[in-house]
């Protein structure tokens, strides 16, 4: 899988390096490439933002370098005729979910633009539609300056669902959402620890009682904490 990022700031992406994914991109699952709006920025102060037509605070980013880099990354995916998928961060787009994660991560090609939050001018999103599918995205209702934190949690967790990138696929089935509730409490050694024990069927080896007490505990964590889960 590719995905090219796009941003005015780069070096945010560096800690994709590490860990899970930096193994994933070292062992060629996934083709991850970081570019610099200003690469296609057309004056000598590779400037890629104006002041916004109608008024109004800060300032909004310039259609032409946007639509160089689309242009540019668009034809240069894995596919010979490539329709990627284009991905902006935004907090007025829809919400990412799990599911969000594995219908972007069954993608050949995603691109994702990292705007600023005063905004990227109107007309590259509808461009951007010319060169594949745009979603507009947001990890959730509050505010960030850009896109690029947003673009780190879906690429990782997108990242993650890639084929062969978790050792252990078993594990992706058990976590919290992929069934739509939230996770069940794990414990480890010791099995008593400050006056605090670990719940007796789990000592039980009654895998039975276990999967029953997982079960009852997934929904009700999910009823206290996030009732939302549970009627949509
Ligand atoms: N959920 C979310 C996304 C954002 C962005 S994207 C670009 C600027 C701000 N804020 N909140």
């Amino acid at each position: 899988m590719r995905i090219d990022v796009v941003s005015i700031f780069p070096s945010y992406f560096d800690g994709l390096t590490l860990s899970l994914l930096g193994k994933a991109r070292a062992t060629g699952l996934l083709d991850l490439q970081i570019h610099d709006l200003r690469n296609w920025a057309g004056d000598r102060h590779r400037t890629v933002d104006d002041t916004p037509y109608g008024g109004g605070a800060g300032m909004v980013m310039k259609p032409e370098p946007w639509a160089l880099a689309l242009d540019d990354l668009a034809s240069s995916g894995p596919e010979a005729v490539d329709r990627p998928t284009i991905i902006f961060p935004s907090p007025a787009g829809e919400l990412f979910r799990q599911k969000t994660a594995r219908d972007f991560a069954a993608r050949e090609h995603i691109i994702i633009g990292c705007g600023r939050y005063e905004g990227i001018d109107e007309r590259v999103f509808e461009y951007a539609a010319s060169l594949g599918e745009v979603r507009l995205v947001s990890l959730g209702d509050y505010v960030l300056n850009g896109g690029e934190v947003a673009a780190m949690a879906m690429i990782e967790a997108v990242g993650r669902l890639i084929p062969g990138v978790v050792g252990n696929p078993e594990s992706l089935v058990e976590e919290s959402h992929e069934d739509g509730l939230l996770e069940y409490p794990s414990y480890t050694k010791p099995a008593a620890w400050r006056d605090r024990s670990v719940p007796d069927v789990l000592l039980s080896g009654n895998h039975g009682a276990i999967a029953k007490w997982r079960g009852e505990q997934q929904l009700e964590r999910t009823r206290q904490r996030r009732p939302d889960l549970l009627s949509d």
